[in-house]
């Protein structure tokens, strides 16, 4: 086991990147080294570690030579190109697109849930996508107490998620709409997506529209859900669908969750098993109006559940209210989080 790691952070002036720095600044891993990398377009920025300012550098495949893990968050293009390169080079990357995600020989990782997938890594371990990690996380304990037969979810998806420039577009929109122009003036070109035909304001609206659109008229980001919950839940069976939706919230992301369970259950035994588990804070008490809230887990590293209901129609269905931190728990801790489980697992090697 090392005593101490030089760690990489691809991406590091990104939306997920200044989070990773965060998560790093935090972390209990040994470190010897941090190198933060990015575009020839942010070469030479600084940025602060530690109180301490590092250059930012241009990615390159010799970056990697000194690495033992590289944090990648910097598009799947980015990932695709250079995670083999640092992998020959012996580093151990943790891959946040979803560039390797269902690829069979990644291991795709929620630690309180599937740790033990990190033992056949062959250098990449890939970080699930947001909106499915805090799903996991509420519904793993859910799982092993009584089984899941099926899954509806609603996402109501921060700003966030989409990027730095995506931010920047909705306070601009928002500044725009409180200055009195109409919807149809307001500058756009980012949301719903970037590279998609048609871009619609985001400020003050809900859009139906996470990623492109794909197969039976779902998006790519409501495949992911449904294709990385089978992964990592390792249950093919299990009868998913997802409906993503942007909000004009900032930080972080919150989800309707309907579940229907294989064996009897109870919404106290739910909220007791929930009340144990890794990761979770139950925020539920309707009497006192207590449930979770986007802007109380900004910052945080955990997932809040709350409105835990029994369905009144269906026996076995209930309700959950789920939110967590995008960027942290969605992004940049889960990957620190796998980088400190690979330490403690002495698997940090390629
Ligand atoms: P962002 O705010 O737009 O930041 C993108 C980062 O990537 C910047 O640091 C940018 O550097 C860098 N970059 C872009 N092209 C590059 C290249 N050719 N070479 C090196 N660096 C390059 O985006 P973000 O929200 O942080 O997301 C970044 C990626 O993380 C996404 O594309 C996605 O794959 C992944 N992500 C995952 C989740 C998740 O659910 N786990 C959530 C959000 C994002 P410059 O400053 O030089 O442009
Ligand atoms: O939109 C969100 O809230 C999450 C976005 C995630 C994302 C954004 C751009 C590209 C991803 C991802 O992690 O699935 C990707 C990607 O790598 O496909």
């Amino acid at each position: 086991m090392s005593d101490g790691y030089n760690v990489a952070v691809v991406g590091a002036t990104g939306a997920v990147g200044t989070k990773l720095i965060e998560m790093l600044e935090q972390t209990n891993l040994p470190l010897k080294k941090v190198k933060l990398l990015a575009s020839k377009r942010s070469a030479g920025r600084k940025l602060l570690f530690k109180g301490e300012g590092l250059f930012v550098e241009e990615l390159t495949a010799e970056s990697f030579d000194d690495v033992d893990i590289a944090f990648f968050s910097a598009g799947g293009s980015t990932s695709q190109q250079f995670a083999s390169e640092a992998v020959k080079r012996g580093t151990v990357v943790i891959d946040n697109t979803s560039q390797f995600r269902m690829d069979k020989d990644t291991p795709l990782v929620v630690p309180e849930v599937n740790k033990e997938a990190l033992k056949k890594h062959q250098g990449i371990v890939a970080n699930p996508n947001c909106s499915t990690i805090q799903m996991m996380v509420a519904l793993e304990p859910i799982k092993k107490l009584v089984g899941i037969d099926r899954v509806i979810v609603s996402t109501y998806q921060a700003v966030s998620g989409a990027g730095a420039r995506a931010v920047e577009e909705v306070k601009q929109q928002a500044k725009e709409t409180l200055d009195g122009e109409l919807p149809e003036n307001l500058t756009t070109g980012i949301l719903p997506v970037a590279s998609d035909k048609k871009h619609y304001p985001q400020a003050f609206n809900a859009l139906a529209q996470i990623d492109e659109f794909a197969e039976e008229g779902y998006t790519k980001e409501e495949w992911k859900m449904v294709n990385e919950t089978k992964k990592i839940m390792a249950d093919n069976q299990i009868k998913i669908s997802a409906t993503c939706v942007r909000v004009p919230v900032i930080t972080s992301h919150s989800e309707s969750i309907y579940i229907e369970t294989k064996e009897e259950t109870s919404v106290a035994q739910l909220r007791e098993t929930l009340e144990k588990a890794d990761g979770v804070v139950v925020e539920d008490d309707p009497s006192q109006q207590i449930y979770p809230q986007a802007l109380n887990s900004v910052g945080k590293k955990d997932t809040f559940v709350g409105r835990i209901r029994r369905d009144l129609d269906i026996d076995n269905g209930y309700h959950l209210w789920v939110v967590s931190d995008n960027l942290l728990k969605g992004a940049a801790w889960n990957s620190v989080q796998i980088a400190e489980t690979l330490h403690e697992m002495d698997l940090v090697h390629v």
